[in-house]
């Protein structure tokens, strides 16, 4: 009785949460039972959000076109990917890939099934001691790509990125093919070496960025019943898809992005995409940037996290609030901190 009631009450300062979590970027079908509601999701909520999402992305794009060289552009708008071989001259990639080579840095590891992923945050105190990093991670195309891809101006969030594969045990969840969220948001991976079709490169599903009238009846489908999912992903609102599904979609099949070294690929992955299932033993490292932000504004800027004091330190803050939660509530904070490592070192969780 007192525990129904309390949860009640709990329900009742939640609620205007929730509502206020629809006009946002907030994706999860299960934590959000506004957003995971079969009722006003056959009623079409969901596809409601999907729909004036990608009108406001059209709209920023259109205003970002500019920036981007032609091809580029038209490459990005029929596939939601770009792939640019030989992104930087050979001798300042060389000299980049010097810098990084044997530097112990602070990292962060997360294993998820056969896979571990490493992140060394590049907030400003540590691309002070990398300039050639620090060169990249302002390079005006790859930042004018992403912008283009995501839809915003805002400020990117930017680390090195080892992924660690290992050819068996329990799958690796970013090997099932999927959507990471409802609007458009961008992923973009800088290879230091070359990543073969054998050693778990990234997938991606080309002109599955824009929406059919099939896709967005699946999505539909989908929405009704994703609070009530085993998959917890897809109950948070990454959409799990078989590939023999993609030709109902309207959609072709997947393509392996096996690249050399000193590609940079930036993707939409709202499209559907995948870290393909590595053959061997293999280890990944890229300079790794991603842009997430509410999707429903139609202004380029105006990023809170682009002011003095914040600027380059989303990721930082967003581990700290994981710590904290850690330390006070048990729950969360996947990412262990597990000292100054080399980014091509072996995994230690
Ligand atoms: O690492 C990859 O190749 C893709 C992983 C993925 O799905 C993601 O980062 O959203
Ligand atoms: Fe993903």
């Amino acid at each position: 009785m007192l525990m129904s009631f309390a949860r009640t009450a709990l329900s009742a300062v939640k609620f205007p949460l929730w509502v206020a979590a629809v006009a946002g970027a907030e994706k999860s079908f299960r934590k959000n039972p506004i957003l995971g509601s079969p009722t006003l999701n056959r009623l079409g909520l969901h596809v409601a959000r999907i729909r004036l999402a990608a009108k406001a992305a059209e709209y920023r794009r259109g205003r970002l076109a500019g920036l981007l060289d032609e091809a580029d552009r038209a490459a990005f708008d029929r596939d939601g990917i770009v792939v640019k071989e030989d992104f930087l001259p050979p001798a300042e990639f060389e000299a980049l890939t010097a810098e990084i080579a044997g530097r112990d840095l602070e990292a962060r590891e997360l294993r998820q099934g056969q896979a571990v992923q490493r992140m060394i945050p590049l907030g400003e105190a540590v691309l002070a001691g990398l300039p050639r990093l620090r060169a990249v991670v302002h390079h005006p195309v790859l930042r004018a790509l992403t912008a283009y891809a995501a839809s915003r101006a805002g400020e990117p969030v930017f680390y090195l990125q080892t992924v660690l594969s290992q050819p068996d045990g329990p799958d690796d969840p970013q090997t099932a093919l999927h959507s990471d969220t409802f609007h458009a948001t961008t992923k973009g991976w800088l290879f230091l070496h070359d990543v073969p079709e054998t050693d778990g490169p990234f997938v991606y599903v080309p002109g599955s960025h824009r929406i059919t009238p099939e896709r967005l009846a699946w999505e539909r489908e989908q929405s009704v019943l994703a609070s009530s999912s085993r998959d917890s992903h897809h109950a948070a609102g990454s959409f799990r898809i078989a590939a023999a599904d993609l030709p109902r979609l309207g959609y072709g099949a997947p393509v392996k992005v096996a690249v050399r070294a000193n590609t940079l690929v930036v993707a939409d992955t709202f499209g559907f995409h995948a870290r393909a299932h590595s053959d061997r033993a293999s280890t990944r490292v890229t300079l790794h940037t991603y842009i997430r932000r509410n999707p429903f504004l139609p202004w380029l800027g105006l990023d809170v996290k682009a002011l003095p004091g914040l600027k380059g330190r989303e990721l930082a803050l967003y581990l700290w609030i994981q710590d904290l939660k850690l330390r006070f509530t048990g729950r969360g904070a996947p990412w262990r901190p597990v000292g100054k490592v080399r980014a091509d070192s072996p995994a230690h969780v």
